[in-house]
């Protein structure tokens, strides 16, 4: 069992790391996440991954008692992957959920960095896109479709974040609840922009700080072209309700309720 004490100020922390084909990088993210703070449990989120990562981590399971995996059936996408994590750290008590991937693109040695901010927000956003972050080994074409992509979200959103397509985050456990996360449908980039966009309406504490993002060295992307159209579709559709709700607020009448697709 985990210590009972957690990370000072939080609790019970709780790093889900949602894995497909990761054999090269299970056992070295979670020793480095278990170096970096030892006081965190982990939550390996495997989709059946045919390189056999879930079996790795039964054995890191079996000689470290922080470490834990969630067997899934098949791939069925990050997002998903998150969602069942979510529940089962809920299930278990956690009062903290980190998202971290799995390829070292996010360095645990600054998971202290988030746990830290979390003690004065709800949410803390790792950032790539504020002074002292970074990103290092990306193409130039990658760059410039993250950076594009994120200056096109706080035009469409309104919302004020540097970075919220990253996937280094950390949350408080009732924030989960808030924004409903069991309902959030997106998959990719555009899952991490979906709950910092509820989170945003919401009135949450939304911090971000500042991260150095490595692109993986070992494995293989999952990343797609698909997974990019789906995030400006879908922040597209938001930004225009977000606008009618707020011209139909001013007109004095009620949105209509519904779906919220996408
Ligand atoms: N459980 C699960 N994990 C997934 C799935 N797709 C991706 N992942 C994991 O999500 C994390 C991020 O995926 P990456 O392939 O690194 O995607 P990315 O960081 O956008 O792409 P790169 O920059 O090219 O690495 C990694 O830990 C993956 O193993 C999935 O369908 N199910
Ligand atoms: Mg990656």
């Amino acid at each position: 069992m985990s210590d009972a004490e957690g990370y000072p100020g939080l609790g019970r922390v709780l790093v889900i790391i949602p894995t497909y084909n990761e054999a090269e990088n299970i056992r070295l993210i979670t020793d480095r996440v278990r170096r970096a703070v030892s006081s965190v449990d982990i939550l390996v989120a495997d989709d059946n991954s045919p390189d056999g990562t879930g079996g790795l981590a039964d054995e890191l399971t079996a000689s470290d008692n922080h470490i834990f995996v969630l067997h899934r059936p098949g791939k069925n996408g990050l997002g998903e992957a998150y969602k069942a994590g979510f529940a089962w750290a809920k299930d278990k008590g956690y009062d903290v959920v980190v998202e971290m991937d799995a390829d070292g693109s996010h360095a645990p040695e600054e998971l202290h960095k988030l746990l830290d901010a979390l003690r004065d927000a709800d949410v803390v956003l790792g950032t790539r896109y504020v002074p002292g972050g970074s990103v290092h080994n990306w193409p130039l074409h990658r760059l410039l479709l993250s950076r594009g992509g994120n200056i096109y979200i706080r035009m469409a959103l309104g919302m004020p974040f540097k970075d919220a397509t990253g996937g280094y985050r950390a949350y408080r456990m009732g924030v989960l609840d808030k924004i409903d996360v069991a309902t959030v449908a997106s998959q990719g980039y555009s899952f991490q922009v979906e709950l910092a966009w509820r989170a945003y309406k919401k009135g949450l504490r939304v911090a971000e700080v500042p991260i150095t993002f490595t692109e993986r060295e070992l494995g293989a992307s999952k990343m797609s072209g698909n997974i990019f159209k789906e995030q400006l579709l879908r922040v597209t559709v938001w930004g225009v309700q977000a606008r009618k709700a707020t011209l139909l607020d001013k007109l004095g009448r009620r949105p209509r309720q519904g779906s919220t697709w996408p």
